[in-house]
C-alpha cells in the first residue's frame, strides 16, 4: 500500500529574488574571463609569512564561507579559527606525528610517487608560521538545545563546498592559503575540544606568503580535458 503523504508542520515562507543581478551579455564575458583570470593566480603555498592579517578579513571571509549551497540548509560545518600560538604548537606537533607515520610507513609508494611533483615531507612548520589556523570540521549531525539529535543531508559535500567559498574568498582578500590533511584528524577533536557530531575535515592554513615562497612548477589541465559539452 502506498504510504500516505505526511505533511510538514512548517510552511515555506517565498520572497521577491531581489539581490539576483543580470548583466548585460558583453559584461557578462569580461566578468568570467576576469574572475578566470584571478582565481587562476591562486596557489597552494607551504611558505608562510607570521605578519599578522586582520581578524576581520578572516571573519568576512568565513561569512562568505556560511553562504554556501549546502544539504537542507542545515549548514552542517564549524570553522575553528586558531591563532593561539601554544594552540598552533599543539596541532604542528600532532600533525607531524601522523605524518611522520604517514610519510616513512603508512603511504604506499604509488602515493608517495603521486606527491613527488609537490615536494611535501612531514614537517610542517607553516602550521606554526602561518597566523591563522582554519580548522573546519564537518558536522555528520546536529543538536538541538535540548540535545536530541538532527539529521544533516549531504555533509560532507555540503563542508566541501563551504570550504570551496572560503578558500576563494580569502584569495579575493589577498591571502594565501593552503588545504591541509594530516591522516587521520582525530586529534583535533581533542585538542580544539570538539564534539563527536564534528569530524574534522581540513585544516585551512592562511596569511601572507613568506617573501621568498617558493611553489611546484604544476600544470592544471586544460579545459577539453576536464569538461565534456554535449
Ligand atoms: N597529508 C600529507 C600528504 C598529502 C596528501 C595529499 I592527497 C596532498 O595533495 C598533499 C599532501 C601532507 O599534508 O603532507
Amino acid at each position: 500500500m502506498a504510504r500516505e503523504a505526511i505533511k510538514p508542520m512548517i510552511q515555506p515562507t517565498f520572497i521577491p529574488l531581489s539581490d539576483y543581478r543580470e548583466y548585460p551579455v558583453e559584461e557578462m564575458r569580461r566578468r568570467a574571463a576576469e574572475f578566470y583570470a584571478d582565481i587562476r593566480r591562486r596557489r597552494t603555498v607551504r611558505d608562510f609569512s607570521d605578519r599578522p592579517v586582520p581578524r576581520e578579513v578572516i571573519e568576512n571571509a568565513l561569512r562568505a564561507a556560511g553562504t554556501a549551497p549546502n544539504g537542507a540548509n542545515m549548514q552542517p560545518w564549524r570553522f575553528v579559527v586558531v591563532s593561539d600560538p601554544s594552540l598552533k604548537r599543539r596541532i604542528r606537533e600532532a600533525a607531524e606525528v601522523e605524518e611522520k607515520d604517514f610519510y616513512e610507513h603508512k603511504a604506499p609508494p604509488e602515493w608517495l610517487d603521486a606527491l613527488a611533483p609537490l615536494g611535501t615531507d612531514w614537517r610542517k612548520s607553516f602550521l606554526e608560521t602561518a597566523p591563522y589556523l582554519i580548522v573546519i570540521f564537518s558536522q555528520g549531525y546536529g543538536r538541538l538545545p535540548d540535545g536530541r539529535k538532527v539529521k544533516h543531508y549531504y555533509a560532507l559535500e555540503s563542508t566541501g563546498i563551504a570550504t570551496g567559498f572560503l578558500i576563494a574568498a580569502l584569495h579575493h582578500a589577498g591571502l594565501a592559503t593552503l588545504t591541509h590533511t594530516p591522516s587521520p584528524m582525530g586529534f583535533l577533536n581533542a585538542i580544539l575540544d570538539r564534539p563527536s557530531n564534528e569530524r574534522p575535515f581540513l585544516v585551512l592554513v592562511a596569511g601572507y606568503p613568506a617573501a621568498d615562497a617558493t611553489v611546484p612548477l604544476i600544470s592544471k589541465k586544460p579545459l577539453e580535458e576536464i569538461a565534456v559539452f554535449l
